[in-house]
């Protein structure tokens, strides 16, 4: 990597960072106080990856989990449906998307295991600039949550975590 390379990629981290602090501070933890009062579901269909006609390579409108703010009774499920090449990745309470340290700054996974409470099925290769109907990278992943606490759920792909690719998993 060069030193524009470089540079350029420190400061799409900055710009990731800076977007995600802002978000952090939005109040969002709020958002499932305040609505503590309806029943909490047991279980939860979540998009991770944000629907299959967006999944081309390097297309950032995909690398979103929708909803970002997922509220679940204890012991439930978290379905989520994959579209695209995404790695499902939970992390202990305590964790937050701040806190992740990337193994390799310029890899393509994050692959941080510190705190790490699930990590899920590893995609598959897309074929060159095509979209790629196999299970493989296109799938359902369940993960139950047996106790209390607020997880981190990123995508493990380096780049759509720096999209903005994670959301939080309340339990109660
Ligand atoms: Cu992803």
């Amino acid at each position: 990597m060069n030193r524009r390379e470089l540079s350029s990629l420190l400061l799409l981290a900055a710009v990731g960072a800076g977007a995600r602090s802002a978000w952090a501070h939005e109040g969002h933890e709020g958002e499932a106080e305040s609505s503590a009062s309806e029943p909490l579901p047991v279980s939860v269909t979540v998009s991770f990856g944000a629907g299959l006609n967006t999944a081309q390579p390097g297309n950032r409108a995909n690398h979103h989990i929708l909803p970002r703010w997922i509220r679940l009774r204890r012991g439930g499920v978290v379905n989520f449906v994959v579209a695209g090449f995404h790695q499902v990745t939970v992390y202990n309470p305590g964790k937050k998307d701040e806190d992740i340290v990337p193994a390799d700054p310029s890899g393509l996974f994050v692959n941080d295991p510190n705190g790490r409470f699930y990590l899920g099925i590893a995609p598959a290769a897309p074929p060159e600039g095509s979209v790629n109907p196999s299970n493989a990278v296109n799938r359902v992943e369940s993960v139950s949550f047996p106790k209390s606490g607020t997880y981190l759920v990123i995508c493990n792909v380096l780049p759509h975590f720096r999209d903005g690719m994670y959301a939080y998993v309340w339990v109660r």
